[in-house]
C-alpha cells in the first residue's frame, strides 16, 4: 500500500513561537530607560480539514514535512510579535488519521468541512518587560519562543461509497454504471479497461449517491479494491450472462471480496446477470443473494434493479 493514492505518511510541525525581546526604553538624557522588550508571537498550528474537492491523498506525496509559520520575535516599545500562521492540510472526506505505525486512530473525518488541530504551535517567549524586580530594574532576561509540536501521522482514505460494481472484465460494469449515473465511463470491447478505481456520482430522488467502478480482481489491485469496498454500502456483482460459466465468474468475487467482509452484515450484495439478450437458456439462482437478470443491450431488468438498489439504500 506504500505508493497508493489512498494512503500517505507525513510529518506535521507547529510553528515555533517568536522569542521574547530584551530592550530598554530610550529616554533622552538618560543612560538607560526601563525594560520595554515585548513578547514573541505564538507559532501557527497545523490543521486537517476535509474538502469534497479532493478524491485522493496524492497531493501529500509531494510534501512530506508540513510546517506552520513561526511567530515573530517581540519588539521594542512592548510590541508583541506577530502570531505565526496556521497551515491547513486539505483531505478528502473519508480520511482516517492514525499515529505513526497505525498504533492509534486519531480521527475519522467523514463529513464535509470537518476540522481538527493536529499539532499546536509553540508559545511566544516573554520579553524583558516581565522580568523587572525591585533589585533588578534593567533585566537582560527574556525567554525564547517554545518549539512547535511535531507528529508523524499516517492517513488512509476510504471514500464513503454507496454502490460498488464488481465483476469479471467485459461483464458490463461500466455500461451499468452509465445507466445508473447518466455519465459515460470508458466502455470498450476488451478486458482491463478500468485500471484504476473510478468514482461517479448521481442524483436519485434528490439524494446524491457515489458509485465505484472497480478494476479486475488481480493481486496487484486487490488491497486497494478491498480498502475501497470496505465502506461501500452495497455491492453489485455484474456477471456476463452470455457465457455459460456464471457461477465460475462469481467464485473469485466470493473468495476475495465477500468472504473477506463476512463480518460486515450491513453490506448489501446484489447479483446482476447481464447480457441476457445474448443468452441461450435460463439462468438458475445459484447464490442466496437478490439476483437480477438484465440486459443493458435491450434495457430489460434495468429499472427493477435500479429501484431495488435505491430503495434498499434509503431504507437503512
Ligand atoms: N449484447 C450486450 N452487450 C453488452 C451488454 N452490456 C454491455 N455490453 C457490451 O460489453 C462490452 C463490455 O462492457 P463494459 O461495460 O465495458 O464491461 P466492464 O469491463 O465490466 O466495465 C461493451 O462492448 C458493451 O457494449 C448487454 O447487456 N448486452
Ligand atoms: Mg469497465
Amino acid at each position: 500500500m506504500k505508493s497508493s493514492i489512498y494512503s500517505a505518511r507525513i510529518v506535521v510541525k507547529g510553528g515555533k513561537g517568536g522569542d521574547g525581546r530584551v530592550s530598554f526604553r530610550s529616554v533622552p538624557h538618560q543612560v538607560k530607560g526601563g525594560p520595554d522588550g515585548g513578547d514573541g508571537g505564538k507559532g501557527g498550528n497545523v490543521l486537517l480539514k476535509t474538502d469534497d474537492k479532493y478524491y485522493s491523498l496524492e497531493h501529500l506525496h509531494r510534501e512530506q514535512i508540513i510546517k506552520a509559520i513561526e511567530g515573530s520575535s517581540g519588539g521594542k516599545n512592548k510590541k508583541h510579535g506577530k502570531n505565526g500562521k496556521d497551515r491547513i492540510i486539505f483531505l478528502p472526506i473519508g480520511t482516517t488519521v492514525y499515529t505513526s505505525g497505525k498504533k492509534e486512530t486519531i480521527a475519522d473525518l467523514i463529513t464535509e468541512g470537518e476540522k481538527i488541530t493536529i499539532v499546536h504551535g509553540g508559545r511566544g517567549g516573554r520579553g524583558n518587560i516581565h522580568f523587572a524586580t525591585a533589585t533588578n530594574q534593567a533585566p537582560r532576561i527574556a525567554t525564547p519562543g517554545g518549539k512547535g509540536e511535531e507528529k508523524e501521522i499516517e492517513l488512509e482514505f476510504r471514500p464513503l461509497i454507496d454502490v460498488a460494481l464488481i465483476g469479471p472484465p467485459n461483464a458490463g460494469k461500466s455500461s451499468l454504471l452509465a445507466r445508473f449515473t447518466g455519465s459515460t465511463p470508458e466502455v470498450r470491447e476488451y478486458p482491463f479497461t478500468t485500471k484504476k478505481p473510478h468514482l461517479w456520482t448521481c442524483i436519485n430522488d434528490y439524494k446524491r449517491y457515489t458509485f465505484l467502478d472497480t478494476p479486475p480482481l488481480v493481486p496487484e489491485f486487490l488491497p486497494d479494491i478491498r480498502l475501497l469496498i470496505e465502506r461501500a454500502r452495497a455491492v453489485i456483482v455484474v456477471l456476463d450472462g452470455s457465457k455459460n460459466d456464471i457461477s465460475n465468474q462469481f467464485q473469485p468475487i466470493k473468495d476475495e471480496i465477500i468472504s473477506y467482509f463476512t463480518g460486515d452484515l450491513g453490506k448489501l450484495y446484489v447479483i446482476a446477470v447481464n447480457k441476457i439478450d445474448k443468452r441461450k437458456g435460463p439462468v438458475n439462482k445459484f447464490v442466496p443473494y437478490p439476483m437480477f437478470i438484465i440486459s443493458i443491450g435491450d434495457n430489460s431488468g434495468i429499472e427493477s434493479l435500479k429501484s431495488f438498489v435505491f430503495n434498499r439504500l434509503t431504507e437503512k
